[in-house]
């Protein structure tokens, strides 16, 4: 670590603590360490002379003294502030800058939370997230103790008014303050915090940087409760590990769900203990030559419980009745014609399902989805619905009710893809939109029945689409989707006949017929993810353009730094990297241009 440019040196000033105990010159071994308790944050409160005692005992001169204090004193006279305070995706409610009161964060900063096991968590990952690039130490504290000079505090007020997820966040020269009612809230403020920070605090180790946060406030609500993504791991099986780095990419943007598409024809994804072979057989194969894998009862639960630190709750689908071909290369009994068919690795959809003529069938459903439900904390259960073709119309429509009854007995709300519509209602039921019309009379008479709506139209929210004719990966059966549309449709009203009120939000799916790594899902989400993002988060009347692809354009340079795989779109105005770009993580993908096509990566649908 250096200092930052010298201006005019400055006179020490004693009784300012930022000038007495000045940044070391390399990351303290306490750097390292966790929460800390109150005993550690005597040192932030220290007075002026106690900290020159300090800083005398441990053998500092006056020129370092006086070098210390010339490089605070530049970062308070230096350039402001890189970010401006609006400069946020998901674009914040309100904003209200204070160019006069940026803040300084220094080797001294403390980070002190309300004395909540929740809110002392979000501070522990704050200062995960700032500790690499900044080398400060950043002890965390979980006591009432008032924060010294220089602090961050993260309050939980209990305030209604912010609702289950919102946040204030008040940036002075003094201290930096983000208050919620609930930790999911102060989770949601340290990640608009991370991005109000230079984009080299996304290095995995410190760099030279004045880390100023531009003073002002923001007060920030979700427009809707539902805001997530979907990985599908059966086409094309993902370890835990990427899926633990999706869960970061989805928790920067303020996400809340993290949809798994756990089974289909070409892979069954997940050990059921009561029925083994789903997994060890029906998750050998994959789509084509790449090989499959199954995540074991803990692997999942690794997954959620790491979803859960995020304040991202896992949906799981178990795609019923049709997409079951693995189900039925594992457990013949419950096919049609009860014989076990050869593995699928193709791209086609619509041919399989589990016999609902038998009973066997709701056995299984009942094992499977019990398991699932024991081994999920969230509320939903997603039971797929899509695409049964072979299935009669009333057959599927008594299959689907049956199932739901399952759910409803495993005390979980279902969800299900628009196509479970004609069903009966069931309290709290979901129907997910991945229509590409904007109309479809018989969804708009199930929310009439009662059901509500997640929007994922296929469209602009199908982030396996191509971007362009020439991406060189994806599908293009519902259109290509640039990052404008992705982002220029209002999830209140995409759908005829549906009330604004029976939305619960958005859902972007990353189907992954051609997406083999981790670099490929990076660069279908980089940068349309956030583009949804935003319509799930922000309330509409902030909702611009030209406004969006600049604040998007800005998050290039973090996203290249933080080594994420990205589309550079030609539609966003991105700044000259500032830093070297880093190598990419993958040879398939390299961060200025497009992942080279591999043979074979181009299935149709059908
Ligand atoms: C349709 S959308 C499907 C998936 C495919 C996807 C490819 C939906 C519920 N079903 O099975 O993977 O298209 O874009």
């Amino acid at each position: 670590m250096s200092a930052a440019p010298s201006t005019t040196p400055e006179p020490l000033d004693p009784s300012r603590p930022g000038d007495v105990a000045a940044p070391p010159e390399s990351a303290p071994a306490a750097a390292a360490a966790g929460i800390t308790g109150q005993a550690d944050t005597t040192a932030g409160a220290e007075t002026a002379a106690q900290a020159d005692d300090a800083t005398q005992a441990a053998g500092r001169t006056a020129g370092e003294l006086a070098r210390a204090a010339e490089r605070t004193a530049a970062a308070l006279l230096g350039p402001p502030a890189r970010t401006r305070l609006g400069d946020v995706v998901p674009a914040p409610e309100r904003v209200e800058p204070d160019a006069t009161a940026n803040y300084l964060l220094t080797a001294d900063t403390v980070i002190r939370a309300s004395a909540d096991p929740a809110a002392v968590a979000v501070a522990g990952q704050l200062a995960a997230l700032l500790r690499p690039a900044t080398g400060y130490p950043l002890p965390v504290t979980d006591t009432a103790t008032p924060v010294p000079a220089g602090g961050i505090a993260l309050d939980l007020t209990g305030e209604a008014a912010l609702g289950a997820e919102g946040y204030r966040f008040d940036i002075t020269t003094d201290g930096v303050r983000i208050a919620a009612g609930t930790a999911a809230g102060l989770h949601h403020g340290i990640q608009t915090l991370r991005q109000l920070l230079p984009a080299a605090v996304e290095n995995a180790s410190p760099v030279a940087e004045r880390w100023i946060l531009p003073g002002g406030s923001i007060l920030d609500r979700p427009r809707y409760p539902h805001r997530g993504a979907m990985l599908d791991v059966a086409r094309h099986f993902f370890g835990v590990t990427d899926v633990l780095r999706v869960i970061d990419h989805l928790a920067r943007y303020k996400l809340n769900r993290l949809h798994l598409h756990l089974t289909d024809d070409q892979g069954w994804r997940i050990a059921i203990d009561s029925w083994p072979r789903l997994a060890t057989v029906g998750g050998a194969g994959a789509v084509g030559d790449a090989s499959g894998g199954y995540y074991t009862q803990a692997d999942y639960r690794r997954i959620v419980a790491y979803a859960a630190d995020r304040h991202i709750a896992v949906i799981p689908e178990i795609d019923l009745p049709g997409h079951t071909h693995a189900a039925l290369t594992a457990y013949g009994e419950l096919a049609p014609d009860g014989i076990a068919p050869p593995p699928y690795t193709g791209t086609d959809v619509g041919f399989s399902y589990v016999d609902p003529a038998n009973e066997r069938t709701y056995d299984f459903v009942a094992d499977v989805l019990g398991e699932i439900a024991a081994l999920t904390p969230g509320r939903w259960l997603h039971i797929g619905g899509d695409e049964a073709f072979k299935v009669p119309a009333e057959v599927y429509a008594g299959f689907v009710e049956r199932v739901q009854h399952i759910v409803a007995g495993l005390d979980r709300d279902v969800i299900g893809w628009h196509q479970i519509a004609p069903a009966a209602h069931a309290d709290r039921r979901i129907l997910q939109w991945w229509g590409t019309t904007g109309e479809d009379p018989v969804t708009a008479e199930a929310v009439r029945r009662g059901a509500r709506l997640i929007l994922s139209p296929g469209n602009h929210a199908y982030l396996d689409m191509k971007y362009a004719p020439d991406t060189p990966i994806g599908h293009d059966w519902a259109g290509l989707i640039d990052v404008r549309r992705a982002y220029d449709w209002d999830p209140a009203s995409h759908l005829a006949g549906v009330p604004a009120e029976a939305v619960l939000g958005v859902e972007a799916p990353l189907w992954t017929e051609s997406v083999t790594t981790l670099a490929e899902i990076e660069f279908m989400l980089f940068p349309r993810l956030p583009a949804i993002a935003e319509l799930g988060w922000s309330p509409r009347s902030t909702h611009d353009w030209d406004s969006f692809r600049e604040r998007l354009a800005g998050h290039g340079p973090r996203w290249a730094t933080a080594g994420i795989a990205y589309h550079r779109s030609p539609e966003l105005p991105w700044p000259q990297p500032a830093t070297p770009i880093p190598a990419p993580r993958s040879p398939a993908v390299n961060h200025s241009g497009e992942p080279p096509v591999r043979p074979g990566a181009t299935p149709g649908r059908g």
